[in-house]
């Protein structure tokens, strides 16, 4: 575990950064805002991704503290980005069940000064499931707060209907693995039509993930599907390329 001591001291040495990666809408192209992805700049690995890390850091309990410094740095750096953009921020499962995440969510955005109406979070089905009652409630808090609750990687955990019915949401992110079967696979194609049309008739918006190619986004035209974000759009940006990145997408 040569890992776990430098990852307690990742924080405290300013070796966690934040890339963006654009999401726009579907029908016009336009640029609505940024998902926040967690890079660990290590001196010798290099930018080590979440995946590398993040499980890790749920493990040990570092989670809680390394979500709260990326709730308060996504705030913070999105207030410097036109007010129409909005950031989206990954909440873990364990920081979403046990930790303090409204009060947390309630600092980041006062000492920000970011409209919370700006801010995005990102849970998936299995932060859900521990505590479903103190889980709706969670959300119900942040939703009173003016902030937007999106279910992230639609499709592939649990109980996935019933958590569409039960929790006061504002969108569903159907996976990757769906979208980049869409031109290749009718099944793949059948779900994201029957997700965006169950997404809008219970007044939830649809992000695709994982758009790579034209051809998909046609598709996503096709479905009705609100908005995307994927490697045909672009990939995640540092935090220093975002001025250029909506110049580009505008
Ligand atoms: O950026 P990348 O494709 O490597 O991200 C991989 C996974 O890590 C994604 O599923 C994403 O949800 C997760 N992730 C990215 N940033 C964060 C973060 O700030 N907190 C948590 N908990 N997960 C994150
Ligand atoms: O699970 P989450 O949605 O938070 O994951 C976002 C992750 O997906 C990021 O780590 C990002 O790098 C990755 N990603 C974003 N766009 C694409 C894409 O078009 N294709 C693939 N394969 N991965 C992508
Ligand atoms: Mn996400
Ligand atoms: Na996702």
């Amino acid at each position: 575990r040569v890992l776990e001591g430098e990852l307690r001291a990742a924080i405290g040495l300013g070796q966690l950064e934040l890339h963006y990666q654009p999401q726009v809408a579907v029908a016009t192209g336009a640029l609505t805002g940024f998902e926040a992805l967690l890079r660990w700049n290590h001196p010798s690995r290099g930018l080590v991704p979440p995946g590398d890390f993040v499980a890790l850091a749920e493990e040990i309990g570092l989670i809680v503290p390394i979500g709260e410094w990326v709730l308060r740095t996504a705030c913070r750096e999105a207030t410097t980005w036109p007010a129409d953009l909005h950031v989206a921020v990954n909440v873990a499962a364990p920081q979403f069940a046990r930790g303090d995440i409204v009060g947390v969510v309630r600092s980041a955005l006062a000492e920000s000064g970011l409209a919370a109406h700006r801010l995005e979070i990102e849970v998936t089905e299995t932060s859900l499931l521990h505590d479903v009652t103190r889980a709706i409630a969670t959300c119900q808090r942040l939703r009173a707060m003016g902030v937007r609750i999106s279910l992230d990687d639609f499709g592939t955990g649990y109980s996935s209907l019933t958590q569409l019915r039960d929790f006061p949401l504002d969108r569903v992110k159907i996976d990757r693995s769906f979208i980049a079967g869409i031109g290749e696979r009718a099944d793949s194609a059948a779900i994201v039509q029957a997700v965006v049309a169950l997404g809008a008739s219970l007044g939830l918006r649809t992000t695709a993930e994982g758009v790579e190619t034209e051809e998909q986004m046609q598709r996503l035209v096709l479905h009705g599907c609100a908005d995307a974000q994927g490697f045909l759009i672009a990939r995640p940006v540092a935090a220093g390329a975002i001025p250029e990145t909506i110049e580009r997408l505008r």
